[in-house]
């Protein structure tokens, strides 16, 4: 480096060492922060001598083919010296682009680009879980509605639900051996008036002409189908299953306890034991690992356990949490609760059934209408000595059918009554139990026929 200063190429070689990749740098160099670009200032007096400096600088600067060196002037003042002036040109250079086999990173750079990096990943792996999770759960909410739907119309056309499908008909129940077979289980096979083997299993695809594809949440696995079967609770009823036993006035036997622990009632439940699958029933015939399942998802794969205050089958419905000590433990099943009201209002709109209150009134004008038609059938004599036999040939035992009760009332009329012109009391009386399934309370619902009601209809006729 002819005719460069000594002071400047020490200079220069401090600049090198720091920025240079090829340079061995002690450790506090390199722990320096790396700059794009670099501002040295060399009071370089012409283009020739900057130029060089760049060369030896391992840098771009502002070359002289580039954008020029600025030439700088300052004045400085030393003390004892007064003002000097100095001049030369400033010189802005940053770090040559290194070839990839040379181009180096620092510790801390790299552990920086690490950092980024696995956040990156980590958002983007979350985030495609989140979307993978969202996806099969909102397949799984669709999924549960198009079952709900499907049930309402299997009880429109059988006036009951199907039992759940605990594994091939005839087998004791699921098996890693025994694949369920979507027909639902009963005690006699194939007989719809024998209860079910259980009030939980696989859901009965198959019973309700469903494919095996439409029983499998959005996991791939079995729901759990929880039907209200309680024979126990004689009111209101609470048996679903079976035709004769299903009213009008029929409620759930199932409750469903939430986040706030609330009880819900429900007639149904569909669950999907979640992305976990912890107890759920898999295509394979396995059960899904239940060692990893929370309190409330265990009562969720074993059918609801009855809770001995309420006495009805109890089970859980609560937000998703990973964490094992929450109350109930961890938790991520999808339970759709179906209240007795959304299985069976869809037939009241129809015109399939009647309300409770509705029925109960029709069962009572059959009866009077039966009485009038035997009346007028087994009218003997003339006006205005005309009798009218209700009941001349034997008992009427009419049995009104309760909508809040499993019990039926019996109205009697014994063998012989008539209707004369002087005819007047109860012929019969029935009381439902109402709304809450026990004698008084103010709902229950009374079928009262007596004889002025009888004769003021006879009386068109020739009293
Ligand atoms: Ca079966
Ligand atoms: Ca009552």
């Amino acid at each position: 480096m002819k005719n460069f200063p000594t002071e400047k190429k020490s200079q220069l070689q401090n600049w090198r060492i720091l920025h240079s990749p090829l340079q061995k740098k002690s450790p506090v160099q390199q722990a320096a922060p790396r700059q794009a670009k670099q501002t040295l200032r060399i009071a370089s007096n012409t283009p020739q001598e900057f130029f060089l400096f760049c060369l030896h600088a391992y840098a771009y600067c502002n070359s002289p083919f580039g954008p020029y060196p600025q030439h700088f002037a300052e004045t400085h003042q030393y003390p004892g010296h007064g003002h000097q002036r100095k001049m030369g040109y400033d010189t802005v250079v940053k770090n040559r682009p290194q070839p990839l086999a040379s181009a180096g990173f620092s510790l801390v750079e790299l552990s920086i680009v690490l950092v980024i990096v696995s956040a990156l990943l980590t958002m983007l792996v979350s985030g495609m879980l989140n979307v993978a999770r969202n996806s099969a759960e909102s397949a799984t909410r669709s999924s549960q509605g198009a079952i709900r739907d499907t049930l309402i119309g299997y009880l429109r056309a059988n006036g009951r639900l199907p039992c759940p499908d605990i594994g091939p008909d005839g087998a004791a129940g699921i098996s890693s051996a025994t694949l369920p077979d979507g027909l639902e289980n009963r005690s006699v096979a194939g007989n719809a008036t024998s209860p079910c083997s259980s009030g939980a299993g696989v859901l009965p695809y198959a019973t309700l002409g469903l494919t095996q594809e439409a029983a499998l949440d959005g996991w791939g696995n079995y729901f759990t189908y929880v039907v209200s079967n309680n024979t126990a609770l004689v009111a209101p009823p609470r048996d679903w299953t079976i035709s004769t036993a299903f009213r009008s006035g029929s409620v759930g036997a199932i409750e469903v306890i939430n986040d706030a622990n609330v009880a819900i009632q429900a007639a149904v439940l569909i669950i999907s034991h979640g992305a976990t699958a912890a107890g759920a029933f898999t295509v394979k015939g396995t059960q899904g690992d239940t060692s990893i399942a929370g309190a409330n998802e265990q009562a969720n794969y074993s059918g609801c356990p009855v809770d001995a205050g309420s006495g009805l089958a109890r089970c859980f419905s609560r937000d998703l949490t990973d964490n094992a000590a929450a109350a109930g433990g961890r938790f991520d099943d999808i339970v759709m609760a179906v209240s007795a009201d959304t299985l069976k209002n869809p037939l009241f709109t129809q015109g399939v059934r009647l309300p409770p209150a509705a029925d109960w009134q029709k069962q009572c004008a059959d009866l009077r209408d039966q009485l009038i038609a035997n009346g007028l059938a087994n009218r003997v004599g003339i006006t205005p000595l005309v009798s009218y036999g209700i009941a001349p040939a034997a008992t009427i035992n009419a049995k009104l059918i309760d909508p809040y009760s499993a019990n039926p009332h019996s109205c009697v009329i014994p063998v012989g009554s008539q209707i004369v012109a002087t005819s007047t009391g109860t012929l019969c009386a029935a009381t439902s139990m109402g709304v809450d399934g026990a004698v008084g309370g103010g709902d229950d619902l009374v079928c009262t026929i007596t004889a002025a009601e009888l004769r003021s209809v006879f009386a068109k006729t020739g009293f």
